[in-house]
């Protein structure tokens, strides 16, 4: 299978794929090389990616985006009341997680944000596999640096729904640094900084980064999650909306359709504005027969969004204090997602720097690039050049625990802010039974949102009184992991022992590989010794195995459904293609195959097909299509038999003649 990378953006994902020559982005259905972060649905079928935003404007309130926005959070999370204005749809409560109120196949039903999600990851399967022509399952996704465990989980959990096999999670900023560092060289021993600023459709996350020959390291991350392409047109179609109150005494705000498409033309104009020093609106019948036009300049969009830029350097003045270099130490500044295309953001940031801004990379295509670079890297038929690269840990972590007796310790911060990524640390705990620890976020206020605090708590089973009563000493080893997640990874029982330890002598030069004459010295010394291995039993805010199994066989039946809707509509346009063709051709091509008798007939039944076509058969079923169009052919093909015939014997005649 393929070793696929996917930058899920907010707005936009873009797909890579590494093979044997080098890393390709994936086009989609309709040659794009990104695709709409949408999943909508209808009266029959889901529209995801590009056709679902074909859609958007007729079906505001069953097409859901913000769909990395929602992905494990709660309806109670304050975020999600921020995420609101972003989503026509209604959002609600599905056991604890938030989901949404859509019309589907006739009614109204609700999904979670993880089913939504992977009903995206699906759509995002099946365009790479087409384009591959292999099949898709193993997959590393990016994510935002700022995502906690339960939306790291999540996403895999949607990955798993989708059937795919997310091999790993890589953080949005460090996978383009990995793209930046793989194919670069670096002279030995020395080491280059650089920031990355990405500012997308919803987020905007920096990180400083050390490159060294072959690996790099995330000193620091920051970010804004409420600074993006998005809050841009949010701000300039308020104005808008204000202006056309005052002006056409119309409110778009009291109607759904009116505001979105305002909001759709007010990020063209936008973009417009990052080339040009003016840019015009203009919409038809925006709503109650109303005509809207009017025109915005750079300076006035700046001004509209002061706020927004005015907060611009606070993520890169953290990064940069927290990654503990000086501006000087910095040696260039990477500009990567759709918003740094805004000329005030990257004045902004270059002012700040000091220095011009570097647009070595592909701003659009970095993320997905290096994330299939890491696959690669996971898979076990590519080779690809070894590359080491450490993240650091956002939100310090604490493991908890039930003291016994004599025990004063109940907590540890284990894994703080700024700790590498990813880690082990090992505890050691007294235990004579089976036995807790839970794992949480140390600083609740730290998280995006009202995120849950909690990560997971872990059951730690079989330890047992040593033979001389006491309780054995139990090493459990913490991780974070290489997708960020927090985990323990096992645990075991220890005991301490003497036991003789080789010391080992550096060899004198001219002497390696010589066996020494000498018997190799020795030493007693104080050590752990490995006993047994328990059992752990782990629950985090993960989706059960069972659950997760019927959501798999349900998203299984709406690629069924979907792929049923799709072939239906096949069979009813080679249907019509059919009528028309024949038509055409049997007082054409046709016309001396055919008796006049034959024609007439054949007309009548090519009418009558028609008019069905518009009328029951406008929404008939696969197998109806198909038997009309048989119906047809049964009389259609024998004339179209005749001409072939007659055709295949002309050549054969002239293949005779020229023979001869
Ligand atoms: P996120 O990273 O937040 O999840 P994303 O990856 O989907 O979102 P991008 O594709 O990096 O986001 O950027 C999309 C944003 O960039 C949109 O808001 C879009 O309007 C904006 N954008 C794209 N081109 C331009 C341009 N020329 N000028 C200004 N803004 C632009
Ligand atoms: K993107
Ligand atoms: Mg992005």
């Amino acid at each position: 299978s393929g070793s696929v990378g996917i930058d899920i953006g907010n707005a936009n994902t873009v797909v890579a794929v590494a093979r044997n020559r080098g890393i390709d982005v994936i086009v989609n259905e309709v040659s794009n090389r990104s695709t709409p972060s949408l999943v909508a649905f209808g009266p029959k079928s889901r529209f995801i990616g590009e056709s679902a935003k074909t859609q958007e404007i007729t079906n505001l309130k069953n097409t859901i985006g913000s769909l990395k926005r929602i992905v494990g959070r709660s309806l109670s999370d304050p975020e999600v009341q921020y995420e609101k204005q972003f989503i026509p749809g209604e959002l609600v409560d599905i056991n604890g997680t938030i989901g949404v109120k859509v019309w589907y196949q006739g009614e109204q039903t609700a999904f979670t944000a993880t089913q939504l999600m992977a009903m995206y990851l699906s759509k995002v399967k099946a365009i790479t596999q087409a384009e591959i022509k292999m099949p898709v399952t193993d997959v590393v996704l990016a994510v935002p640096g700022w995502y906690t465990d339960a939306q790291r989980r999540a996403l895999i959990d949607a990955g798993h729904i989708a059937s795919l096999n997310p091999v790993r999670l890589v953080n949005e900023t460090t996978a383009a640094a990995i793209s930046y560092g793989v194919f670069r060289t670096f002279p030995e021993g020395q080491t280059k900084n650089v920031v990355f600023v990405d500012i997308g459709h919803s987020s905007y996350n920096v990180s400083v980064v050390a490159f060294k020959q072959g690996e790099l390291k995330v000193l620091a991350s920051a970010y804004d999650v409420h600074f993006g392409g998005r809050e841009f047109d949010h701000a300039l179609t308020e104005f808008f909306a204000e202006q056309f109150k005052e002006k056409y005494k119309i409110d778009v705000h009291e109607n759904l359709k009116a505001y979105s498409r305002v909001l759709t033309q007010t990020e063209r104009l936008k973009k417009i504005l990052s080339a040009n020093a003016t840019a015009p609106l203009n919409i038809e019948s925006v709503m109650n027969d109303v005509d809207v036009s009017s025109v915005l300049n750079r300076s006035e969009l700046e001004e509209l969004v002061k706020p927004l830029l005015d907060r611009l350097v606070v993520p890169l003045e953290t990064a940069i204090k927290e990654s503990k270099l000086s501006l000087e130490e910095i040696d260039s500044v990477e500009l990567i997602g759709g918003c740094t295309r805004v000329p005030a953001i990257k004045d902004t940031i270059s002012k700040f720097v000091g220095k011009p801004l570097s647009f070595t990379l592909n701003q659009d295509e970095a993320i997905a690039r290096g994330c299939a670079f890491v696959c690669a890297s996971h898979s076990p038929t590519l080779r690809v050049r070894p590359y080491k690269f450490e993240d650091v840990n956002q939100y310090s972590v604490t493991f908890q625990w039930e003291p016994v007796e004599g025990e004063d310790l109940s907590e540890l911060e284990v894994f703080p802010h700024g700790n590498v990524v990813p880690s082990t640390k090992i505890i050691t705990l007294f235990r004579d039974d089976t036995f807790d620890i839970e794992a949480r976020y140390t600083y609740p206020d730290a998280l995006p949102g009202a995120v849950n605090p909690w990560i997971g708590k872990w059951t730690i089973k079989g330890a047992k009184p040593t033979e001389k009563g006491d309780a054995p000493a139990v090493k459990i080893r913490l991780r974070t992991d290489h997708s960020g997640l927090v985990t323990i990874d096992s645990a075991y029982t220890a005991v301490e022992e003497i036991v003789d330890e080789p010391i080992e002598e550096p060899k004198k030069e001219g002497e390696e590989g010589k066996e020494s004459s000498q018997p190799p010295k020795s030493r007693s010394v104080k050590k752990w010794v490995r006993k047994d291995t328990l059992a752990i039993i782990h629950g985090t805010t993960a989706l059960d195995q069972s659950i997760k199994q019927g959501l798999i066989e349900k998203e299984n039946q709406m690629v069924e459904d979907d792929k049923h809707v799709a072939d239906t509509e096949d069979r009813k346009n080679a249907l019509e293609e059919y009528i028309y063709d024949m038509r055409g051709k049997i007082d054409d091509r046709y016309a001396d195959f055919a008796s006049e008798e034959e024609k007439s007939k054949f007309r009548t039944m090519l009418d009558a097909a028609e008019d069905w076509l518009y009328d029951e058969g406008e929404d008939a079923t696969k197998s109806q299509y198909i038997a009309k169009y048989d119906e047809l052919n049964a009389v259609g093909g024998v004339i179209k038999g005749r001409y072939f015939q007659a055709e295949q014997e002309k050549r054969e005649a002239e293949q005779r003649k020229r023979d001869e």
